[in-house]
């Protein structure tokens, strides 16, 4: 018999994102459960699931597991197999998979919704410049992951096979090319980053990332709600 998996998740949430593209690559059988932010997140039942309270958490047979990237490794590790896996197998190959992946975390998406986050304020100089600095940061950024990408024989960061890596990175670019553009007149497809806007054709065309993927629309009016309450400074995921 089937253990059966439940995915707690929230439409909106690139973190929950990810664990979904897992799921579909990976093709396994779950249960969607729709967690309203703010409120069913807060409730007992949740807390006793997942500390944090925060989705994505899934729940297979009696393991809970939580935190994206940490439920992404789970599910390889259960359900990859021989024909289709998100992880490389040699050991370096999987340390510089974990590395990039925790990059994504700790660099990309602070520097990306710092940039975002700033109101640039054309009267102060001071604002002009950190506004500048900020852009430059992020540019930089794009050439590591563009030049990781480069580094491969294949179109995705792990070479010809999409992996948890592409997974890690693609929600968060998914955002950021739409409100990069509305918020900062900055067009990721302008840049010299042949290697990274390569990849960003190649997982537009991921049957699984169009099942998963936001609008821009929905994206303008979701991100419009978020900057005006400085909500990426709130949660600390800017700057
Ligand atoms: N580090 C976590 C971050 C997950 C996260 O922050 N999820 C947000 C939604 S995008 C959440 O559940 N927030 C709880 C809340 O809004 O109350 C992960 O990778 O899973």
């Amino acid at each position: 018999m089937k253990i059966p998996l439940i995915f707690y998740a929230n439409p909106n949430c690139p973190y929950a994102q990810r664990s979904w593209l897992a799921l579909l690559e990976l093709q396994v059988n779950f249960e969607y459960k729709e967690i309203e932010l703010g409120k069913d997140n807060k409730t007992d039942w949740f807390g006793a699931l997942n500390p944090n309270g925060t989705v994505p958490t899934i729940k297979h047979g009696e393991t809970v597991v939580y935190e994206s990237l940490v439920v992404n490794e789970y599910l390889c590790e259960v359900f990859g197999n021989d024909e289709i896996n998100l992880m490389p197998r040699e050991p370096a190959v999987r340390a510089r998979a974990r590395i990039l992946m925790s990059r994504s975390d700790t660099k990309f998406t602070k520097i990306a919704y710092s940039y975002l986050s700033h109101k640039r304020n054309a009267s102060e100089e001071d604002s002009v410049t950190k506004d500048d600095q900020l852009r430059i940061h992020l540019e930089d950024e794009l050439r590591f992951l563009d030049n990781a990408i480069g580094l491969t024989d294949g179109y995705y960061f792990m070479g010809e096979i999409v992996s948890l890596v592409d997974i890690a990175y693609i929600p968060f670019f998914e955002r950021m090319s739409v409100a990069l553009a509305k918020w900062k007149n900055f067009e990721i497809k302008s840049l010299s980053l042949p290697h990274l806007n390569n990849w960003l054709d190649v997982m537009s065309n991921r049957e699984a990332y169009q099942k998963t993927r936001m609008s821009p629309q929905r994206i303008i009016e979701l991100y419009s709600r978020f900057l005006d309450v400085d909500y990426f400074k709130r949660v600390g995921i800017a700057q």
